[in-house]
């Protein structure tokens, strides 16, 4: 189960296919914060409407906070307004055509509501607005995620600007 589709992101626009593929590739450590809340049960009730957990969101960000202190983490979630901004050197939104998106909640079973909720989300770019409403621009990417090709050209960008993150940023 996923917490919490009260939060304006959309699920299903492949975080995690691209993180974990980004990660296996880079030599990164990928955080799912889903699967953290899920695992620490880092919940603060639940939401009848929505059909799913909320997050206690002080508590995900104690728990991240030694290994963001470390550096050298792709996180993985559908939105960032209450992280510390100071933790990302950037941020990657990944978008996806409505109808694509459609088919991919429809095989998750998401409800009517949910899956409603969702595609308007993602029409109306909820999650894009946030994130520049919290973060500096500059650090704010987005990137077309509808078909294969797509994934493998967001991973060899992002590789690519990690690389030259690397290279800035050594001595
Ligand atoms: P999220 O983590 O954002 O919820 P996901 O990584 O689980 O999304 O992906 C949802 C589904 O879409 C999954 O079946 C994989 C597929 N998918 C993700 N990125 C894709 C892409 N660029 N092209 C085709 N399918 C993709």
């Amino acid at each position: 189960m996923e917490a919490c589709s009260r939060r304006p992101g959309t699920p299903g626009v492949g975080k995690t296919m691209l993180g974990q593929e980004l990660a296996s590739r880079s030599g990164l450590k990928y955080i799912n914060v889903g699967d953290l809340t899920r695992e620490g049960q880092l919940y603060d009730g639940y939401d009848e409407e929505y059909d799913c957990p909320i997050l206690d969101e002080d508590r995900v960000v104690d728990d991240l906070e030694n290994q963001m202190n470390e550096g050298g983490v792709i996180v993985d979630y559908h939105g960032c307004d209450f992280f510390p901004e100071c933790w990302f050197h950037t941020i990657f939104v990944l978008k996806t055509d409505n109808t694509v998106l459609y088919k991919r909640l429809e095989t998750r079973g998401y409800n009517e509501k949910k899956l409603n909720d969702n595609i308007q989300c993602e029409i109306f770019q909820v999650l894009y607005q946030e994130v520049l409403s919290s973060c500096k621009e500059e650090i704010v990417h987005q990137l077309p995620s509808d078909k294969p090709e797509d994934l493998e050209d967001n991973i060899d960008q992002i590789l690519k600007w990690i690389e030259q993150w690397v290279k800035d940023h050594s001595s």
